[in-house]
């Protein structure tokens, strides 16, 4: 019998030190963008319409957000070589009053989630470790197991550079060609979930049903077994059945894995070995960090996805969306 595993610090008061720290980054962060934008505005001209000085305003207010996030990444980067809920970077800035308007966001953590682009990480522009996972994702997001297959070939046919449909249910160019509208497949990574409902079976249903569970990211990276959801590690885990999941989802509140091995140990305890670990980790390295704002008149949301990198903590841009 294993001992059970330590409790990592996570104490009441360390939500509300966590809240404590992001807040005083965050006024470091929009401090520093509202003088730019003060600084900036000294040589616009006396004409500029209010609402574009707003947006301006808002904007960098937005920004000032997304630098706090990447603030707080950088620092957990440096502090922490394991990733978890009750960490500062998962605490949401709430719609906090700035002089004029309003600031709030908050980061997402993608690595906790089924990376579609992985399924095409393996020989011959498949990989079959990342098919069954994806397969028992499907069955978690209600599909049968007759339907699972088809699905998951067809979205490698998207993705996968050749024109070779795959059977069953694969589709390429001369398939998509005849649909209404007709399309045709990049033959490359999913650039967002949302391109799913392009894919041959894909309904918006289905799509709805699997966006919490799944991410297009660059292919490579792992799946973060501490911030994943019951689904995910389920589907990641060959031999672990939802239930099993939702229990060890309720233990990893109170004690996050430390490392792959005392992760292991959780589920020899529940009779699940001989884990495959390819693509797992305790750690996350992509990140969405949602910037909201309000200045005057004008209103914002900047989208931007972070990719914190093994030995380099300042998270650099992949994208950037203003909204
Ligand atoms: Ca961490
Ligand atoms: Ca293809």
């Amino acid at each position: 019998m294993l001992p059970p595993p330590r409790a990592l610090p996570p104490s009441p008061g360390g939500t509300q030190r966590g809240a404590a720290v992001i807040l005083a980054l965050l006024t470091v962060a929009l401090v520093a963008g509202l003088a730019a934008a003060t600084v900036g505005d000294l040589g616009v001209a006396m004409d500029q319409v209010i609402g574009r000085h707003d947006q301006a305003q808002a904007r960098q207010l937005a920004r000032g957000a997304v630098d706090w996030a990447r603030n707080v990444l950088a620092e957990d980067g440096r502090t922490s070589s394991l990733d978890h809920p009750g960490e500062a970077w998962a605490v949401k800035i709430p719609p906090t009053p700035v002089e004029e308007g309003e600031v709030s966001g908050e980061l997402l953590d993608l690595s906790g989630r089924f990376n579609l682009n992985s399924l095409s990480e393996g020989i011959e522009g498949a990989s079959p470790l990342q098919v069954s996972r994806f397969v028992r994702l499907l069955g978690h997001a209600g599909v049968s197991e007759q339907d699972a297959l088809p699905l998951a070939q067809a979205l490698i046919d998207w993705i996968d550079p050749d024109d070779q449909p795959r059977l069953p249910g694969g589709a390429e160019s001369s398939w998509y060609a005849g649909q209404a509208p007709p399309r045709r497949p990049p033959n490359g990574p999913l650039a967002a979930v949302a391109e799913l409902t392009q894919v041959r079976g894909f309904t918006p249903g289905l799509v709805a049903r699997l966006r919490p569970f799944v991410a297009a990211l660059p292919p490579g990276g792992s799946i973060n077994v501490n911030t994943a959801p019951p689904e995910v590690l389920s589907a990641a885990i060959e031999g672990l059945s939802l239930d099993a999941a939702r229990l060890l989802v309720v233990e990893r509140e109170r004690a996050p894995a430390r490392d792959m091995n005392s992760f292991q140990r959780r589920l020899e305890e529940r009779n699940v070995d001989n884990i495959n670990t390819t693509g797992l980790a305790v750690r996350s390295t992509y990140f969405l960090a949602t910037g909201r704002a309000r200045f005057g008149v004008s209103m914002v949301r900047m989208e931007v996805l972070l990719h914190r990198s093994e030995g380099q903590n300042w998270p650099a841009i992949v994208w950037q969306k203003l909204l």
